[in-house]
């Protein structure tokens, strides 16, 4: 079949929207009309060259919602009509790290993921002859596109796509870096450093659970608004105040936070972030994905006196269980999504969305196809 979609051609250029061939879905596989995509970053970082598993012609996008138009020999958890939310972390139930029950991080598909193919070494997109890749598993760019079963999560049909689409990255992420990652506990202090489509999650999902002190830290002042919207009790801009920001955050925080949170994808910002916890249990979750290449320092005494450095990918969250119920969590009003939608966009503007996104203006961009 015919699908559009937005194509990276090549890094560092803008998307190109073109007609693309979809070969049907294989053996456990699934063929899913996409209604909406959000951008989040980690599209803007691939795109900029910046991911080393980065490769091109590509079609990017994993934030998406849809509808199954077709299922391959062997799936049984899905039929055409259901309602669902891709998965870039799937859930296959059978992996030693899914059995482990110590981690989201299942491992079945990871390895030809990240070669933007296929489980079966194959892309499913091709254009003018020549394969495209497959991105994060996802390609939600793409009006049509083709998945494992175990990389969908199915969802009740009276959500919204263009709100639900969001829980397919960075609603999960940010919430559930707070529930499942750092299970941060009523009346604690709390950091989230970067106060975008992931931190303003982070944060409301502090507030979901009783934090105390909610301080969020951007160099954008209009985040200020934004992250007061969603709890944020103390905002620190740190090319504002005098000294340094890690002794100021310790400051605010009677000796330094409870749990902090990276949302940045800064390493320099991820020191600050470790050094603000507080001595002997602090607690500091990165979430920010860093350029190729870069690494993270501090003293090993950061360590040695008790704080804790960790990371959270997908908000801790195994998809095809967790994620209709953070689906159930915004229908019932638990959690806000609405707000952060900034701008909705035709798939001929997608490139729109990421200049909105480099400019500071937009939380979340959502494409409608
Ligand atoms: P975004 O562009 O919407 O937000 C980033 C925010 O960080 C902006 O408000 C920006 O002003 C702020 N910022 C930049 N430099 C800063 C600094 N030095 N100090 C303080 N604030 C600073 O991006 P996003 O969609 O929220 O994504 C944030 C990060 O999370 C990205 O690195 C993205 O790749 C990553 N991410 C990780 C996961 C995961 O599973 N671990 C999932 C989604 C996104
Ligand atoms: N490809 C990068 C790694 C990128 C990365 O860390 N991705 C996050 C999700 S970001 C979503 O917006 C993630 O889930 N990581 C776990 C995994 O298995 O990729 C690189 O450095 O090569
Ligand atoms: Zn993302």
């Amino acid at each position: 079949m015919k699908t559009r979609a937005a194509v990276a051609f090549e890094a560092k250029k803008p998307l190109e929207i073109v007609e693309l061939d979809l070969e049907g879905p294989k053996a456990f596989e699934v063929l899913v009309e996409i209604m909406a995509t959000g951008i989040c970053h980690t599209d803007a970082y691939t795109l900029d060259g910046l991911d080393s598993e980065g490769i091109f012609p590509s079609i990017l996008g994993h934030e998406g919602a849809g509808i199954v138009r077709e299922v391959g020999k062997g799936v049984t958890s899905l039929k055409p009509g259901d309602h669902v939310i891709p998965l870039y972390t799937p859930e296959c139930r059978e992996c030693k790290s899914c059995l482990s029950r110590k981690t989201n991080l299942c491992t079945s598909i990871r390895s030809t993921q990240g070669k933007g193919v296929m489980p079966d070494g194959s892309s499913r997109f091709s254009y003018k002859g020549q394969p495209v890749f497959h991105y994060m598993g996802c390609s939600t760019f793409s009006n049509f596109t083709v998945l494992p079963e175990i990389a969908l999560a199915k969802i009740r049909q009276d959500a919204p796509f263009e709100k639900a689409c969001y829980i397919g990255c960075g609603v999960t992420t940010g919430v559930g870096a707070v529930t499942n990652s750092a299970k941060v506990e009523p009346g604690s202090n709390v950091v989230v450093f970067g106060l975008g489509g992931i931190g303003l999650n982070v944060i409301q999902g502090a507030r979901m659970v009783g934090a105390d002190k909610i301080i969020g830290v951007d160099i954008n002042n209009d985040k200020k608004s934004w992250g007061e919207r969603f709890g944020m009790t103390d905002f620190v801009n740190p090319t504002e105040i005098d000294g340094d920001i890690v002794q100021h955050l310790v400051g605010l925080t009677d000796g330094g936070a409870d749990y902090t949170f990276d949302c940045t994808g800064n390493t320099t910002v991820m020191r600050q972030a470790l050094e603000a916890c507080h001595r002997g249990w602090g607690v500091s979750t990165v979430i920010g994905v860093a350029e190729a290449g870069k690494e993270i320092a501090t003293r090993p005494f950061q360590l040695v006196t008790g704080r804790v450095w960790q990371g959270s990918a997908f908000g801790g969250a195994r998809g095809r269980t967790d994620v209709p119920k953070i689906v159930d969590w915004y229908m019932d009003g638990k959690i806000e999504i609405d707000p952060m939608i900034t701008h909705v966009l035709s798939l001929e503007e997608i490139n729109k969305g990421f200049d909105l996104m480099h400019e500071g203006k937009s939380i979340r961009s959502v494409v409608v196809f």
